[in-house]
């Protein structure tokens, strides 16, 4: 469960089942003792200030009370993982990843409907950490050297004036980045797997001044151990009147899905039922692009989930002992704390075990912030891609995203900070863009993916490069949760495109093929506001 509370003074704790944000002293029968309250509170230069500020303040706020209010930002902590399908949740439960659902899913909002735009680790992070599509930003494959990092969310924080700290997997083939590029500038602190991929076992970490610490394959040279201990040795390093920017990248879940030592065989993973959602394996792939139709079937009962459970395992560690670190600082009720991976996967869906598919683009996202909206968790739907983040974070730490290298002047993605306020998507938006620009073994791809805000409904539209286009029906809730004749289909198994499709689906499919190409070459749109605001 959530790791022994190792400090001296009561702090607060985050219980499932109702008892959060309970005093752990006042559950034992003991008085709080305000002062030592007093000294939480104190130790969080971040709220100190604005704390004092706000209990004293008039009932007509005094422009020192205004502006204590207005410097009073969040602290953003994201733990991003690799390769990770949202499934249906199995794997994040309170009994196999409790620090996790302790801290951020029993308290948070779940997005169900957030995508990368790129499905490949090295672009999927430079979609995130700078806002821009990847035909912007120019990072459309694992060549991490394609970014110039001279715009990221890194460096608008750092400039309005939050901590920075990079720990773990940064972009793919960094080991062979130039010099130039292997320092990005806005990171107070960076350590970064010096490989060119990340690593569990056997590899060296590269921080800010160069300097390099090896690790083999002892127990304690785990990667996700390693992680863990460097981010949160970094935000104790953090200025105590500066918020932190903190974005930890572990490699796990990835393949080869190693788990820590000490949780191999763990009990909590060994009878986890096999994944086997609608689109498992599917049976008839001839509404499918060849790579998929001419996939042999998998012929097994599901996907096996164990060494992805059992890696998972040491990430809940980290997220313990980053929580039990925000909390000692007295940061954690104001901290948006989020959990996602940098793409998704198909474990098995469609006959396919991988990413760089249209099929692998969603991202399990969950994030919680006690302080700005309570502990209260739910389902957002609002569908939002990997590069709308940036542009997120920014606005809560009151900045904006932008000028770009390229020469655009602001960011590609849209701000959805009101929503991790409780608040609507306060634009309309008709559509994300997908695309896999590079590598892989399926043929490069630009796909759209309407939203609820389109006139048409909601549709997942592909384009193959060799000209098979697919359309499907995406209204009807998530995969996972539909049922054969169910409404819509969530589960892609239809492609309304095969076949001879009436005049109907030839007619919305050419009209959304002419939207994809506008969003093709999006630069920075000016945002629509929503109606009703
Ligand atoms: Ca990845
Ligand atoms: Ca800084
Ligand atoms: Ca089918």
């Amino acid at each position: 469960m959530h790791p022994t509370v190792r400090y001296p003074w009561p702090v607060k704790t985050h219980v499932a089942g109702g008892r959060r944000n309970e005093w752990p002293g006042a559950r034992r029968g003991l008085a709080l003792i305000p002062s030592l309250a007093a000294v939480v509170v104190a130790s969080s230069g971040a709220t100190a200030a604005t704390s004092t500020a706000a209990a004293t303040a008039p009932e007509v706020p005094t422009a020192a009370a205004q502006a204590s209010s207005e410097a009073r930002r969040p602290n953003v902590v994201m733990v991003m993982l690799d390769d990770l399908n949202p499934h249906d949740g199995r794997l994040f439960a309170p009994e196999i990843m409790p620090n996790l659902s302790e801290l951020i899913i029993s308290q948070g909002i779940r997005f169900t409907d957030f995508h990368a735009e790129v499905p490949l680790c090295g672009p999927s992070r430079a979609n995130l950490l700078t806002g821009q599509h990847a035909h912007n930003s120019g990072a459309n494959s694992n060549d991490g050297a394609q970014l110039d990092p001279t715009t990221t969310i890194a460096t608008e924080l750092d400039e309005a004036g939050y901590h920075t700290s990079y720990v773990g997997k940064y972009l793919n083939g960094y080991r062979a980045f130039p010099p130039e590029r292997r320092d990005p500038p806005g990171w107070d602190s960076f350590d970064v797997i010096d490989s060119n991929q990340g690593k569990y076992f056997w590899y060296e970490m590269r921080d800010r001044q160069g300097g390099i610490t090896g690790h083999r394959t002892d127990e304690a040279d785990y990667s996700t151990d390693v992680i863990a201990d460097l981010a949160v040795q970094r935000l104790r390093e953090a200025p105590a009147d500066e918020p932190v920017f903190t974005l930890i990248s572990p490699f796990t879940p990835h393949e080869p899905n190693l788990p820590a030592p000490r949780h191999e065989g763990d009990p909590r993973c060994a009878d986890l039922p096999r994944w086997a959602p609608p689109n498992y394996d599917e049976a008839d792939v001839s509404d499918k692009p060849p790579y998929i139709a001419e996939a042999p079937l998998l012929g097994d009962a599901g996907f096996d989930l164990t060494a992805h459970c059992e890696s998972l395992l040491a990430v809940d560690d980290l997220i313990g002992q980053v929580g039990d670190e925000l909390q000692r600082q007295g940061r954690l009720e104001d901290t948006l704390f989020v959990f996602t991976a940098d793409n998704g996967m198909t474990w098995g869906e469609h006959r396919r075990v991988g990413k760089v598919s249209p099929y692998s683009s969603a991202v399990p996202t969950y994030a919680a912030w006690p302080a700005r909206r309570g502990v209260e968790p739910r389902d957002d739907g609002t569908t939002l891609s990997m590069i709308d983040w940036a542009p997120t974070v920014c606005e809560l730490a009151g900045c904006q995203m932008g000028p770009y290298p390229n020469g655009q002047e602001g960011p590609d993605g849209l701000s959805f900070a009101a929503v991790l306020a409780d608040q609507p998507f306060p634009y309309e938006r008709q559509a994300i863009l997908h695309t896999m620009p590079s590598g892989g073994d399926r043929p490069v791809y630009w796909s759209l993916r309407t939203t609820t805000d389109h006139p048409s409904g909601r549709w997942l539209y592909v384009e193959n490069l060799d000209g098979f286009r697919e359309l499907y029906d995406v209204s009807g809730g998530s995969c996972d949760e539909w049922q054969a004749g169910g409404e819509g289909d969530p589960c892609l198994l239809e492609n309304q495109l095969a076949g001879e499709p009436d005049a109907g689906t030839m007619s919305l499919a050419d009209q959304l093929s002419a939207e994809l190409a506008a969003l093709k070459s999006e630069v920075a749109p000016e945002p629509v506001p929503a109606l009703d605001g």
